[in-house]
Order: structure tokens, then C-alpha cells, then sequence
């Protein structure tokens, strides 16, 4: 006699195309969403033997073709210029799809891939994984519920300085397989996306500078910006700011988004992920990670007790997870999807815009 306890689908056979840090952050997450990786491929086939074991791969693939056809899910973690070429080849041939953020290098192709993803009726999703941190649902759920009040302000930064030095550089550097805007679409799009979901407020306007630090690297001329300074305007009326930066010495990974409204103010920093800070008028708290006592979306994310630290892998995790949720029928809450992706090109666009223009500009609806 055997008891079935485990009843997802089996059907989550990957293929992952980019074999660079990200590839293993993914790999990682599809072996624990009870998935396995059927086929990568790298730059060049030495490039992806090479990766073939850290990335659990069961095969190595020269034909991209011959890859999506081996899989039932398609991740794609190269650089951003080859996102939309590999995601639509995979939306044709029928396969669901996870693609890397920025989904696209202009709005426009990040439609296209939204509607082909919407027509063939896949799963598409981007890794906008911050929303994974439970102590993120908790911020979401108290807003929600209109604990904090109405909503006024919000700023806070997305702070990293792995591109510090004229040296430090990266395929991210060149616009041409980066995108225009460099600082804002890898790490800016990920602040404003957490903005939003944990608000559920929109941006409608942007007053945004950019600036060069290193104009030159590795001895080429760099166009793509290493600090972006933005104010904004929201649907709901708040007003708010942020500053985007890859060149702030000491900040690894910083994202601090802080939110006030009529009555509390939240405050959340994705290098302490495990605490939130909730302030008052009269009384201020860090509330822990406690499953035991927060709102049931976040104690649905939280994979160890209290006290026992989750972080960045367990919030990429919980996003194949919940992708594997989604293909399965199901409708995971809060799984970003390319529509959300297709938010941030919009978002990029109207930064470009603003900056070019040095005046406000409006972001297009959706
Ligand atoms: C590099 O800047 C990077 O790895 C981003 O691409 C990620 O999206 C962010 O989570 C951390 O930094």
C-alpha cells in the first residue's frame, strides 16, 4: 500500500539557456520545485560542458531548437538583447516560459513577447523575485488591509558596487546587448516592480537624471548609466523618490523601499529580509519573520521557523514554485508574469524619456 502525498504535476522538465550565475540560481530552484533540467546551453557547447554539473544538466545542447524541444519550460538567463529572440522561439513551439528582467530592451518587443506569451497561452513569468520575501506578503497584506492608512510617500534606494571601478565590467555595460538604460532596468525595474506590488499603486509619472560615473571601461567609451535619481507620482497620490546606483562602495545588493501612510510607516530592507519595520506616531516595531504571527500569504512563503534565516534563493525558489503552481492550473498570487515585465519597459522608457527631456513624464498605461 502506498499513500500519494505529493500530486504536482511531473511535468517540469526545463531547458536553461545562459550558463553565467543565473543559470545556477535557477537550476537550484527547479531541482527543489521537484523539476529537473533536461538541456542547457551556453555561448559555446565548451562553455556549457563546462556548466553541465552545476547546473544538475542532464544534456548539453548545440540546436536551440533541439533544446526547446526537449523541454516542457524554457529558462532563459542570457543577456537581455537575446531574451526576446529565445522566449518567442519557446512561446512558438508551444513551451512555457521564464525569462530574465529586463524582459526586453524596448517596450515595444516586450509586448510582442507579452501577447505571443497571451495567444499561445503559456505560462510566462520573470524572475521579479524580491516579491518572494515573506516579510514583502506581510508589507502587501498590511496595505491591503489599510493598517498603514492612506498611502502619502514612498521612497528608498536599490544600492549595489560590483561596477565601482573603471575595470569592473560586464556584458550589462554595452547598450547593445544590455539595453539603453543599464542601472534602471537590472536593478531599478526591481524596486519600482516591489513598489507597486506591495502598494498595488501605479506610477504615473517620472522626473528622472542619469549619470555616468565611469565613462570609460575596460578602454571603450560606456553610454549606459551607473546612477539613476527619479522622483515619481502615483495613481493613488503619493509622491516619492528613489536612487538607483552601481557604484555605491560598500552597498552589495541594498534595496530599501520604505512606504508611509496617514497612520504607520513600513520600512523593508532586502539585505535584513527577515525583519520589517513598522513605525508609528507613538510606538514604533521590527516585527521578526514569524510564521506563527503574520498574514497568511507570508507565512505560506516562509520555509523555516522563526529565527532560522531565509533569503534570496528561497524567494527564487518559491517563484519556480509557484510557476510550477501556475502550469499546473493553478493561479499562484503575486507570480510576476511578462505583463509585469512589459510594466518595467514601459517604466524604462518613460526614465529615458524624462531624463533626455529633463522634464516629467507621463508613463503610459497599461
Ligand atoms: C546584478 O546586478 C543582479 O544580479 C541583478 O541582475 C539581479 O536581478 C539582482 O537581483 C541582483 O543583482
Amino acid at each position: 500500500m502506498a499513500y500519494v502525498t505529493d500530486t504536482r504535476p511531473r511535468t517540469y522538465r526545463a531547458a536553461i539557456v545562459g550558463t553565467g550565475f543565473m543559470g545556477r540560481v535557477h537550476s537550484h530552484a527547479i531541482a527543489v520545485a521537484g523539476g529537473s533540467v533536461a538541456g542547457i546551453a551556453g555561448s559555446t557547447p565548451e562553455r556549457a560542458l563546462e556548466a553541465a554539473a552545476s547546473l544538475r544538466a542532464e544534456a548539453v545542447f548545440e540546436d536551440l531548437a533541439d533544446l526547446i524541444d526537449a523541454a516542457d519550460v524554457v529558462h532563459v538567463c542570457v543577456p537581455n538583447h537575446l531574451h526576446a529572440p529565445i522566449a518567442l522561439a519557446a512561446i512558438a513551439a508551444g513551451k512555457h516560459v521564464v525569462c530574465e528582467k529586463p524582459l526586453a530592451t524596448d517596450a515595444a518587443t516586450a509586448r510582442a513577447m507579452t501577447e505571443a506569451a497571451a495567444e499561445a497561452g503559456v505560462v510566462a513569468a520573470v524572475p521579479f523575485v524580491y516579491r518572494f520575501h515573506p516579510m514583502v506578503r506581510e508589507a502587501r497584506a498590511r496595505v491591503a488591509a489599510g493598517q498603514i492608512g492612506r498611502l502619502t510617500l514612498a521612497h528608498g534606494s536599490y544600492l549595489q558596487d560590483w561596477l565601482l571601478r573603471p575595470g569592473d565590467d560586464n556584458w550589462r555595460v554595452d547598450a547593445d546587448k544590455g539595453g539603453a538604460l543599464r542601472a534602471f532596468g537590472d536593478i531599478g525595474s526591481h524596486w519600482c516592480d516591489l513598489l507597486e506590488f506591495v502598494t498595488g499603486d501605479r506610477i504615473t509619472a517620472v522626473s528622472a537624471q542619469l549619470s555616468t560615473a565611469n565613462r570609460r571601461r575596460s578602454g571603450r567609451d560606456v553610454s549606459t548609466e551607473d546612477i539613476v535619481t527619479l522622483q515619481f507620482a502615483t495613481a493613488a497620490g503619493m509622491v516619492g523618490s528613489t536612487v538607483i546606483s552601481q557604484v555605491s562602495a560598500g552597498r552589495k545588493n541594498r534595496l530599501l523601499l520604505e512606504i508611509s501612510g496617514t497612520e504607520e510607516t513600513l520600512s523593508f530592507d532586502q539585505e535584513q529580509p527577515e525583519t520589517l519595520w513598522v513605525g508609528g506616531r507613538d510606538r514604533s516595531a521590527v516585527l521578526m519573520r514569524d510564521p506563527d504571527h503574520l498574514a497568511p500569504d507570508a507565512a505560506r512563503l516562509a520555509r523555516v521557523p522563526a529565527g532560522h534565516p531565509q533569503g534570496y534563493q528561497d524567494c527564487f525558489n518559491a517563484f519556480v514554485a509557484d510557476t510550477h503552481a501556475a502550469i499546473g492550473g493553478q493561479t499562484p498570487d503575486g507570480l510576476p508574469v511578462f505583463a509585469d515585465g512589459l510594466r518595467a519597459a514601459r517604466l524604462a522608457e518613460a526614465v529615458a524619456d524624462s531624463a533626455r527631456t529633463r522634464d516629467w513624464t507621463e508613463v503610459p498605461h497599461d
